[in-house]
């Protein structure tokens, strides 16, 4: 049965746009009975559906090391075209899949290099060259940086690539593979120095209890010490502040400590203390 609140309201059957490629995942038409099993109503949404259909390509040889090129191009071509009608549509794009590699038509139709959020425990910046998997969904920023200039792909002949590193951020990051890690290293180069302005409220309020104006629901120490890591890692970070330390505020000796250690922790990771210890870097 319905929620109360939702009681009256008509039940809508959704039918996403599926840019699944062919042969991943659920049979044809078992996505829209999962989603209609799944879809609530949504009566403040304005919501226009499109289905996209896939063609899988014969003798589809890999190039390199990427498998299925010509399949997962052309399902990205016809993908860039939809996003771009939907948004020259005004409306906001949803895409539900699949495997990442929809990334290259979706970003690539959304075409204004809008930054991009790149939330994953992966980076994806393989290309056809470095993938040991070969799977698609390992490379689509690497298909979309200009820097980095995969051409040659088949099925991709239509892609410009139009974001530049400075355009992404990535955020989640934790399996990283060596060539990806070297890729990311000649590619993400921040050109100023950087001041980093740490106030230790920004984090989790149990993680520094000693300060004065904690706030709940932070940012939790994995997420700090990465931030504290990465921008190590671009060689410029010029000034660290580290603020709101305030030992007079604990209640007891442990929460002292427990902020004081935090603070030591970000501090080291801004000074390149790495979790994962250093990638040897075959490439
Ligand atoms: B996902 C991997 F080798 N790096 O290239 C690869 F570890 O879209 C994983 O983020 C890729 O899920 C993961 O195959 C792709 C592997
Ligand atoms: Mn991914
Ligand atoms: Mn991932
Ligand atoms: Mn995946």
């Amino acid at each position: 049965p319905a929620p109360p609140m939702l009681a009256g309201a008509p039940l809508q059957r959704s039918t996403l746009p599926l840019p699944v490629p062919p042969g991943v995942g659920p049979a044809p038409g078992e996505h829209e009975r999962l989603l209609f099993r799944h879809s609530m109503p949504a009566p403040w949404c304005d919501v226009k559906d499109r289905e996209l259909k896939f063609d899988i390509i014969p003798n589809d040889h890999p190039y390199h090391n990427a498998k299925n090129p010509r399949t997962v191009g052309r399902a990205n071509e016809k993908l860039a075209s939809a996003v771009e009608e939907v948004k020259k549509d005004g409306r906001t794009c949803l895409v539900v899949g699949g495997d990442h590699s929809l990334a290259i038509g979706s970003i690539s139709g959304h075409a204004k290099t809008e930054p991009v959020i790149w939330f994953d425990a992966h980076a994806d910046i393989n290309t056809p060259l470095t993938s040991l998997s070969g799977n698609m969904h390992g490379q689509p920023v690497a298909f979309l940086l200009k820097e980095l200039k995969v051409s040659g792909v088949p099925g991709f002949e239509w892609l410009k690539p139009c974001l530049s590193a400075e355009d992404i951020v990535y955020i989640g990051l934790r399996d990283v593979d060596d060539a990806e890690h070297s890729l990311m290293e000649d590619t993400f180069k921040a050109s100023k120095p950087i001041h980093l302005s740490f106030d230790v409220d920004g984090l989790d309020p149990p993680l520094t209890p000693a300060t004065g104006t904690p706030v709940p629901g932070g940012v939790t120490l994995r997420e700090g010490i990465y931030v504290a890591e990465q921008l190590y890692k671009t060689g410029l970070l010029s000034a660290v502040d580290t603020v709101e330390i305030n030992p007079r505020l604990g209640k007891t000796q442990e929460e002292v400590d427990s902020t004081v250690n935090t603070a030591v922790s970000i501090i080291l990771s801004g000074f390149g203390k790495a979790r994962e210890g250093s990638h040897s870097c075959s490439y």
